[in-house]
């Protein structure tokens, strides 16, 4: 028998959403989008359009759509959580965007839903765990050839701000990722964070603190250290390097190669997170599918993302100390283990 196709439905289809829309609609074996919703009805339907698929004119419509079999939640943060709840009540596999929720409370719902339900339906999309350099780190890692990890050192620059930054977006929106794939890599949980913020950029406006130092420790006492700068200006760049009992492991910018002219010895930088992580954006979505065409729904799971928005909480909390906060994390539910 052939594994079914799975028809999408795709919930907000800002620069994220329509990335993830065609992908699975142009570059993702085993999908195919049917619907689309946006509050902004006509880049719906230019959108949909572009894709074959229908605009539906509200998110109810789209869930409850039957030629819609799973559905991508990548509208703004602040939905995410009921829109999951709303797909899990229909029994539809979501994958939904990062955060779960930015507040704890409505991250704790959904996952209280799955375990009511019984079975998991959501994928949490944090897509760095399908990157090709992070999954290469994770290989070596795992390896054991550099030894035991002892610290990480993470930088993430944005080039600037999306509308409405704020530092605790910062947190909930942009370092969860820090927060998920160090997690990830290391096969740990974290115990306490700390947050330093000095002189602000000059181009952060309002209060906003920025750029940020994250620490954070994890139960084995291994410590990562974060920069989060969204006024980084010059592009997108993210590193990752991993020191070790034996040696260290380095992620520069991906794979991407310098080049001689003009005087110049260089590379260019990318100017949005599309440009540095088009590729697993597109493995992950390739994951999901072919999950669910196993009649699996894969990882990351809403424990995942109930977690990040756990340690991003206690990274709020920890902007107005001079000290460390605790992560208190429950036990993961049997659901997840
Ligand atoms: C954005 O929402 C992302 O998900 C990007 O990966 C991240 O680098 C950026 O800071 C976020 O705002």
């Amino acid at each position: 028998m052939t594994a079914p196709l799975i028809r999408v439905g795709v919930i907000g289809v800002g620069n994220i959403g329509t990335a993830h829309a065609e992908n699975l609609a142009t570059a993702v074996a085993g999908s195919t989008v049917t619907a689309v919703y946006d509050f902004d009805a006509a880049r719906a339907r230019h959108v949909a359009g572009g894709i074959g698929a229908v605009a539906v004119d509200s998110v109810e419509a789209l869930i409850s759509h039957p030629e819609v079999d799973a559905i991508v939640i990548a509208s703004p943060d602040g939905m995410h959580a009921e829109q999951a709840l709303a797909c899990i009540a229909a029994g539809k596999p979501t994958l939904c965007e990062k955060p779960l929720a930015p507040e704890l409370e409505n991250a704790q719902r959904v996952m209280d839903a799955e375990i009511t339900l019984g079975r998991r339906l959501i994928t949490m999309g944090f897509m760095r765990r399908f990157d090709p350099g992070y999954v290469q780190l994770k290989a070596e890692l795992d390896s054991g050839v550099v030894g035991d990890p002892l610290l990480v050192h993470c930088v993430h620059r944005n080039q600037a701000p999306a509308p409405g930054q704020t530092s605790a977006k910062s947190l909930t929106n942009a370092v969860v990722h820090e927060i998920d794939i160090n997690r990830w890599l290391l096969d740990d949980e974290y115990t306490s964070v700390q947050i330093m913020s000095g002189i602000p950029s000059k181009y952060a406006e309002g209060d906003l603190r920025d750029p940020l130092l994250v620490f954070l420790r994890t139960t084995r006492g291994v410590l990562v250290e974060v920069e989060f700068f969204v006024n980084g200006r010059y592009g997108y760049e993210i590193r990752c390097e991993i020191v070790a009992t034996e040696g260290s492991l380095h992620m520069g910018d991906g794979s991407f190669i310098s080049s001689a002219k003009e005087r110049l010895i260089g590379r260019s930088v990318p100017e949005q997170w599309l440009g540095r992580f088009g590729e697993a954006y597109r493995l992950e979505m390739q994951a999901w599918i072919d999950g669910l065409r196993a009649g699996r729904v894969c990882s990351p799971s809403a424990w995942d993302g109930y977690t990040a928005t756990a340690v991003a909480n206690a990274c709020i909390a920890a902007l107005d100390t001079d000290g460390s906060v605790q992560v208190e994390l429950p036990e993961c539910p049997a659901l997840y283990r």
